[in-house]
């Protein structure tokens, strides 16, 4: 199958594959694993010292599976792997999810063609070979026909540019890069956690717990609603392994990805008093469900979603005992369009006296020093700065990366204007470089693990396809991105998800464009790129392959 030589490197690996895959979390994973099974030379680079990527990487305290509900946020291709890992609890913590990967690594004897601690730092497209040449953090010059993206949609940490955060002199953490060989040790300390977000909401219940003063600095409120994590019930999973077959095709026709059967009542179908027993019932059990599956129209119609952002409203004036307080906690835009939070104690942690909330808004930032943080009302002493402010998202970490295309044009000239893709996978003037949970695929807002897998197997096909024809190289012919931006954009503009500033709209890092950069549509997607496939690949410049001799840089 391979058309590559094998070139014994001084690392004692071989510097040339078919393929090279960026990141090994649950994509880059998958990839090897898929790739590797049809006989292609494929060898997975990775910046982080363990597989797992985004699991690997977010540690903080309260880092846990939003997604409904452990086992469906798991990979789907191997009934073994469903058989033989418990997940212990409903909405797993971190640690298992990591342990999770690390169990697949070993039973699919993945990590023979995983290299850790080794960032990729570059990597150009060569016409004359048509091969990607790309150099490793460790100076080994790679070659290999294919490049694979699978550096996570949420890996590139957004590190405030705040005046004075640099002179901070006390400990500072990312979210998103919590350090991974020590325990941070809260007790005792004065913390202040900058950003309210997923990770900002699931550590603060924790931090305020371990720490003698928490202050929170918040510029949005959000809307968050109980994780209701408990364990997983044995009875609940030896049935989802029984009828494992059925469930998995039912997760690939829901919007979302989820395993459940998603409601087909609009919200002004029922009651106010209806609508309240179906929220109340829904908060009581916990998770994604309130804003899945309890209405059809939430994430389309601006009164339905009002219903369920009032309820949320309600329940934050119900718990937080300070009416002060709970007025700066009422978020004001639609309920979803953010990223729906689960908490475990979010709001409740306002009533405790070692907690201090800051509403940016009102009181915003005017400098940090070595000694804490001053806002406009008065100083805040700080020992420990949690960073809980995101990721430059979907984009940022290919950005990071920019790679050189046809001509040697930069993915960041490309980019310029708008996130250009086709069908989410390809990038115009990249031959070769296929993405995984890129802009315009549903990446973020389907079931990543199995978004993962059929982006997976989509860019498996198309090289097989390749190889079997004699072609070389692949790119989207000209002009079928930017009907693929319209189709993309049709699917968002029947959501409200464009109305809101989000890191989905790139509104979170200053001056990225704005460009809700996701393809909402989950089965119609995965429809369509199937129906690409099946026709021979439509909409592709396809190149017959060069009988230039290649060899390694
Ligand atoms: O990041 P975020 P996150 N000054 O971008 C604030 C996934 N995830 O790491 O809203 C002041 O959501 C920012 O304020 P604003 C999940 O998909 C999953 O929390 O922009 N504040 C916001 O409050 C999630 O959505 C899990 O006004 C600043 C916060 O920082 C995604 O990752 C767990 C600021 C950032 O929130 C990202 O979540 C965790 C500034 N200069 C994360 N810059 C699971 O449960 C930013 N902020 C699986």
């Amino acid at each position: 199958m391979s058309s590559t030589a094998c070139i014994p490197a001084a690392s004692n690996d071989c510097r040339e594959f078919d393929v090279i895959v960026i990141g090994a979390g649950f994509s880059g994973m998958y990839a090897l694993h898929t790739l590797r099974a049809q006989g292609l030379k494929v060898r997975v680079y990775d910046e982080g010292h363990n597989v797992g990527g985004t699991w690997n990487w977010n540690r903080y305290p309260g880092a846990r599976v939003d997604f409904p509900v452990a086992p469906y946020y798991c990979y789907t291709f191997s009934d073994e792997l469903m058989n033989e890992f418990d997940w212990p609890e409903r909405q797993p913590d971190q640690a298992t999810v990591l342990r999770y990967l690390n169990f697949v690594a070993d039973r699919m004897d993945l990590r023979r063609d995983i290299e850790l601690g080794t960032r990729i730092n570059s990597a150009s497209w060569h016409e004359t070979t048509q091969r990607w040449r790309v150099e490793t953090s460790r100076g080994t010059q790679l070659e290999a026909q294919f490049v694979v993206c699978a550096s996570g949609a949420l890996s590139s940490a957004n590190m405030p540019k705040i005046p004075g955060i640099e002179t901070f002199a006390g400990e500072c953490y990312h979210t998103g890069r919590w350090p991974q060989d020590k325990d941070v040790d809260f007790a005792g300390k004065r913390v202040a956690v900058l950003g309210t977000g997923s990770s900002g909401v699931q550590s603060i219940p924790i931090i305020a717990r371990q720490c003698k003063h928490l202050t929170v600095l918040q510029r949005t409120p959000q809307y968050t609603v109980p994780a209701g994590n408990r364990p997983v019930d044995p009875a609940f999973i030896a049935e989802a392994r029984a009828t494992w077959p059925k469930v998995k095709r039912r997760m690939r026709v829901t919007p979302f990805g989820s395993p459940f059967i998603a409601s087909t009542t609009r919200a002004k179908d029922h009651t106010p008093e209806q609508r309240r027993e179906v929220y109340e019932r829904f908060w009581q059990v916990g998770g994604f469900n309130i804003v899945i599956d309890t209405y059809c129209d939430l994430f389309t119609d601006e009164f339905a979603n009002e219903t369920l952002s009032e309820f949320i409203r309600e329940k934050i004036r119900g718990i937080v005992k300070d009416p002060e307080i709970a007025k700066k906690l009422l978020p004001d835009y639609l309920v979803g369009t953010k990223r729906q939070i689960l908490d475990e104690g979010y709001y409740d942690t306002y009533n405790r006296d070692n907690v201090t909330l800051v509403d940016l808004r009102a009181d915003p930032i005017v400098e940090f020093h070595a000694g804490g943080v001053r806002t406009r009302s008065g100083d805040h002493p700080i020992d420990v700065l949690v960073l809980a402010t995101g990721f430059d998202a979907i984009t940022g970490t290919l950005q990071r990366l920019n790679p050189r295309g046809r001509g040697g044009v930069t993915l960041n000239e490309c980019w310029k204007g708008r996130f250009s893709s086709y069908l989410g996978l390809t990038i115009p003037h990249f031959p070769n470089l296929f993405m995984i949970h890129g802009p315009e695929s549903p990446g973020v807002l389907f079931n990543m693990p199995l978004g993962a897998e059929l982006e997976s197997d989509w860019i498996r096909d198309c090289i097989l396809h390749m190889r079997s024809k004699g072609l070389g190289a692949i790119e989207p012919a000209p002009g079928v991105d930017v009907a693929w931006g319209e189709e993309v954009a049709s699917f968002a503009r029947m959501t409200l998800f464009e109305k809101t500033d989000s890191w989905y709209t790139g509104a979170n890092i200053p001056g990225k464009h704005r460009q809700f950069a996701v393809h909402v549509g989950g089965p119609q997607y995965f429809a369509k790129i199937a129906e690409v496939a099946a026709s021979g690949y439509p909409g592709f410049a396809l190149e017959q392959e060069n009988t230039v001799t290649t060899s390694a840089a």
